[in-house]
């Protein structure tokens, strides 16, 4: 599993609306229109996060929650995995009435 280069970032970057490269990771938060519903868009992630057995680094504040996404197994940068994470989990927002 290689780095990506900043151009494939910023192409990958470019098909992720609400993400940017920030500090070395794939950056997103998202906002909603409850804990309640923050909390069930982490819930139902889960299972398709473990079957890609790919995980993000994420926290919960009340209606928020912020993921950075690296690869441990290529010196925590950013690689593939970590943009099909990112798209799996744009997925799962979506149904979940993400405002930003
Ligand atoms: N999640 N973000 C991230 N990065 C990894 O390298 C990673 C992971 N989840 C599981 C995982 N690697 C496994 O492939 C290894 O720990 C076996």
């Amino acid at each position: 599993m290689h780095p990506l280069t900043p151009a494939e970032i910023s192409d990958a970057l470019a098909t992720l609306p609400g993400w940017a490269h920030r500090d070395g990771a794939l950056h997103r938060a998202w906002r909603f229109d409850s804990f309640r519903s923050a909390m069930a868009f982490m819930s139902a992630a889960a299972p398709d996060i473990d079957r890609l057995d790919h995980h993000p680094e994420w926290s919960n504040v009340y209606d928020r929650v912020e993921a950075r996404l690296t690869t441990h197994e290529a010196a925590h940068l950013v690689t593939a995995r970590d943009v099909e994470l990112a798209r799996l989990l744009e997925s799962h927002a979506l149904r979940f009435s993400a405002w930003v």
